[in-house]
């Protein structure tokens, strides 16, 4: 397996130096946001992992491998190629074999960083079970990826697009926790309250570190969501944001958009909808989640007998 994997001289070097390192997925920054916000977004979150004592490690398919630790040039190539495609578990041997440029979703991401070893990946939502899932049984490769990976995904929540009681019924079903950070809430992505009540809060980095310690020293394979809200002054209205999601749902309906579309296409619309102050809020949150992780990955660093990376 090792040969498919190229690890970044950054991200080589704090192997070998057993500093923290985090995993950042490329979906967000091919098929998430448009360019050039996209671009500068993961520089940014980069360097805020840096600068909070832990390596980031953007994860992408380029050329036969998968990358560990891009380099500019390849952050900018994913922000711009219209050739990225996007790869969840069922992609990766096409991409890989085909030596095309894939960009890797939550579900992909956590394999690879499971792969090289890494336990923590930030993101800024996660797939879930889409609304009338009970007809088009829509529910993303990501929820069954969190039931048997074992990395911790620092998110804000689900967006209102999908049906959160139904992904949170889902998790609960694989024994998937779900940690809020904060407060009792689950969020809602744009919003801080989904309405519903995460498992346990859970609000510091060591006492997420060690949960996440005594679940895998347990035995219980399998991810951990930590689900932060986005910052107050980013938060948007819930009635805007409820009735945007309504009109992009009815559009994807009328459009016949299916498959692994309609998470790009309801994330784009939503933007478009919102005149680009959705994608502020977006921006917002992953770096707040970038702090988050950052400090989760330094803990469970610290923390006696934790393997190494
Ligand atoms: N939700 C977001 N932003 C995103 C995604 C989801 O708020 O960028 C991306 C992530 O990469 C996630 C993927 O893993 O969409 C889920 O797609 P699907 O629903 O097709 O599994
Ligand atoms: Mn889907």
């Amino acid at each position: 397996m090792q040969q498919y994997l190229q690890f970044s001289p950054e991200v080589a070097a704090a192997r070998s130096a057993r500093k923290p390192i985090v995993a950042l997925e490329s979906t967000i920054i091919s098929h998430g946001m448009p360019y050039p916000q996209n671009v500068t977004m993961a520089q940014e979150v980069e360097q805020i992992i840096r600068d909070a004592g832990a390596v980031p490690a953007t994860i992408a398919i380029i050329d036969g491998k998968i990358c560990i630790g891009l380099a500019p040039e390849q952050l900018e190539l994913l922000g711009t190629s219209p050739e990225a495609m996007k790869v969840s578990r069922r992609d990766l041997p096409y991409v890989l074999s085909t030596r095309r440029l894939g960009a890797t979703t939550v579900a992909a991401t956590m394999i690879c960083a499971q792969l090289a070893g890494i336990s923590v990946f930030v993101t800024g939502g996660i797939g879930g079970v889409h609304r009338g899932a009970e007809t088009s049984m829509d529910i993303s490769a990501d929820l069954q990826e969190l039931a048997h990976t074992s990395v911790a995904v620092v998110c804000a929540g689900v967006k209102s697009i999908l049906d959160i009681g139904l992904t949170l019924e889902y998790l609960e079903t694989h024994g998937v926790p779900v940690i809020s950070v904060g407060q009792p809430a689950f969020p809602a992505f744009f919003t801080r309250d989904s309405g519903f009540t995460a498992d346990f809060q859970l609000d510091t980095a060591l006492e997420q570190a060690s949960f996440i310690q005594t679940k895998w020293e347990l035995g219980l394979l399998g991810g951990v969501v930590i689900s932060n809200p986005v910052p107050a002054m980013f938060e948007m209205p819930k009635e805007e944001i409820d009735r945007i999601t309504e009109q992009a749902l009815l559009e994807a309906r009328h459009g016949g958009i299916t498959g692994k579309a309609v998470t790009p296409f309801l994330l784009s619309r939503i933007k478009e909808l919102t005149e680009g102050r959705s994608l502020m809020t977006n921006i917002a949150l992953v770096k707040h989640n970038a702090l988050v992780g950052a400090e989760l990955a330094v803990a469970m660093r610290a923390l006696p007998g934790m393997q190494p990376i």
